[in-house]
């Protein structure tokens, strides 16, 4: 509401998800303008805090969207968040103006704003990734991309449908559709190799464990670990185990810790026999429940397609079981490739041609860049970032921010733990840094922070020397951009764990904001 009334703000957050809601901002942007009386430090709210958890009480370990919509909803309402927010405004470009220190943002709906920050909190999937088959636009059925769900009118009931892809959100539109379609054809690339999600109630006499007990704890235990969820690795290595103790270990961890079992031996992640040995119990898991030999061979191969846990393993329910339904089909792409679109199907190399009504893109998104790189973003040289990113690969500086663009953050974009870390404590932890960043220059009447060329060049190089010590470029994924044709192949998550990256974070700031150029102006009255 202050952007339409007043030009120039000081601060601007884009986007309006998990990392635009983080309590901070909205009421940081207010209080720096109005000068409304309580001072940032009581505005400084996690979600973890007591008040938004105390009167809520979740009814299941993996709550379905509704109860997330009404959890938003119950966090909107607690710290009063709506009233900072325009809805249904795309940023379509920002410039960085040097004469003003300040970025001048315009939107879809014709507004702009003068921000002296830009916050990003674009996510790290707001670019749905279409692949490129020639006649993708001919199709005459009802066509859905899985990042453009439809809230209402989708009809799967006895038709005939067709799925291309198999992460996260295929799986999921596969095993609910299994059940009611007339028939289903799942066109799979790499097999997913789907953990048990473990979904159950959460009991009463839980709820008040967490809350009396065990919340405050988890929070502070997040940030101690690799992933930010509360976790614990087993102190001995697998491979020192006997094989009985192998097994009845992974037995447990398969019924009790669903995807973090594998993190508890964080070898997994760079030990090929580690890593062999959890995707074997995986496989003979999974085997048992396909009842066809050929899908079993399809969907748990006896040898792993790549390392397991490098790329990511959906949460399943019923997912395998799936497959042993007469109406369900599975097409290899990588024996049988798609040739074309067709106004009623697929074509695939093989001649065949595949006729649907419905036809499903579970296909992905331009992960982590992309978000930020769709925007017509100019920093001090009036480039576009997706230009820049595009042309020499992409780099940021503690994943927060990058060189020749003053004043602007990034939470939970590339170059941070964000793929491969809970979303919340990431999250927070950046949050918070960004707005300690913001009340240190105001402390210290400084309007400009940059990093510097050199920073973001070391913080790429030692992004790429965590990755190539693991097995993460053994698997083709989007966690390297490798699910988009044409995109550059390289590290754009930092893989080196949630604590690793809070301890270099902070000792940037102790070092006085090492790696950033902060200046200084009359200018500003932060
Ligand atoms: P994902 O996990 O990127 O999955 C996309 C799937 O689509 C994956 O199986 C891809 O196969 C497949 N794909 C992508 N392009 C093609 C083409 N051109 N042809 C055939 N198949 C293709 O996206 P999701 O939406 O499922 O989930 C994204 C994340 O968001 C998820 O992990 C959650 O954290 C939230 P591939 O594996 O690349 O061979």
């Amino acid at each position: 509401e202050y952007a339409t009334k007043h030009n120039d703000l000081d601060v601007l957050i884009v986007g309006a998800g998990f990392s635009g809601w983080q309590p901070p901002w909205g009421h940081l942007v207010l209080e720096l303008l109005s000068g409304r009386p309580g001072g940032l430090g009581v505005l400084l709210v996690p979600l973890s805090t007591e008040e938004v958890w105390k009167d809520w009480a979740w009814s299941e370990r993996f709550p379905g969207r509704d109860e997330l919509m009404a959890y938003f909803e119950h966090v909107d309402k607690k710290l009063d968040l709506s009233r900072d927010i325009n809805f249904d405004t795309r940023v379509t470009g920002a410039t960085f103006d040097a004469s003003t220190e300040r970025w001048i943002v315009s939107t879809q709906n014709g507004r702009t704003a003068r921000p002296r920050f830009l916050v990003l909190c674009t996510g790290y999937a707001a670019k749905p990734f279409f692949p490129d088959y020639p006649g993708l636009s001919s199709f005459q059925g009802a066509i859905y991309h899985t990042a453009r769900w439809p809230q209402k009118g989708v009809e799967l009931a006895g038709k005939r449908v067709g799925v291309i892809g198999t992460g996260a959100s295929g799986v999921q539109v596969i095993q609910e559709t299994a059940p009611i379609a007339g028939h289903l054809t799942v066109f799979q690339r790499t097999p997913n190799m789907a953990l048990p999600m473990n979904q159950r109630k959460v009991t009463e006499t839980e709820q008040v464990q967490l809350k009396e007990e065990l919340y405050p704890i988890i929070f502070r235990r997040r940030t101690q670990t690799f992933t930010g969820v509360q976790s614990s690795p087993i102190g001995t290595p697998l491979l020192e185990m006997t094989p009985e103790e192998q097994h009845l270990m992974l037995e447990d961890l398969w019924v009790h810790r669903t995807f973090w079992a594998l993190l508890a031996f964080p070898e997994v992640l760079s030990n090929e026999r580690t890593n062999a040995l959890v995707y074997n119990f995986w496989r003979d898991k999974v085997r048992k429940r396909i009842t066809d030999p050929r899908m079993r061979e399809k969907l748990a191969p006896e040898t792993a397609p790549h390392p397991f846990g490098v790329k990511r393993s959906s949460l399943e329910q019923r997912y395998f079981e799936a497959f042993n339904q007469p109406n369900v089909t599975l097409v290899d792409l990588h024996e049988t490739p798609i040739l074309a679109i067709t106004p009623t199907g697929v074509k695939t190399e093989d001649g065949m041609e595949h006729t649907f009504d419905v036809l499903v893109l579970a296909t992905g998104f331009d992960a982590l860049s992309g978000s930020i790189s769709q925007i017509n973003i100019r920093g001090t040289d009036n480039t576009p970032i997706g230009e820049i990113w595009g042309n020499k690969g992409v780099g940021t500086y503690l994943g927060l921010t990058c060189a020749g663009y003053p004043n602007m953050f990034f939470p939970y974009g590339p170059q941070a733990p964000t793929a491969f870390c809970g979303n919340p404590a990431c999250l927070e932890f950046q949050c918070d840094w960004v707005v300690d960043c913001l009340m240190y220059m105001r402390t210290h009447k400084y309007t400009r922070i940059e990093a510097t060329p050199e920073a973001e060049a070391a913080w790429v190089a030692r992004i790429e020397e965590i990755a190539s010590t693991g097995l993460w470029y053994r698997a083709k994924s989007w966690y390297f951009g490798a699910n988009v044709p044409g995109k550059r192949v390289a590290a754009l998550n930092f893989m080196g764990g949630l604590a690793l990256y809070i301890q270099l974070c902070r000792e940037c700031v102790e070092d006085g904001y090492a790696g950033f150029v902060l200046s200084g102006g009359v200018r500003s009255h932060l």
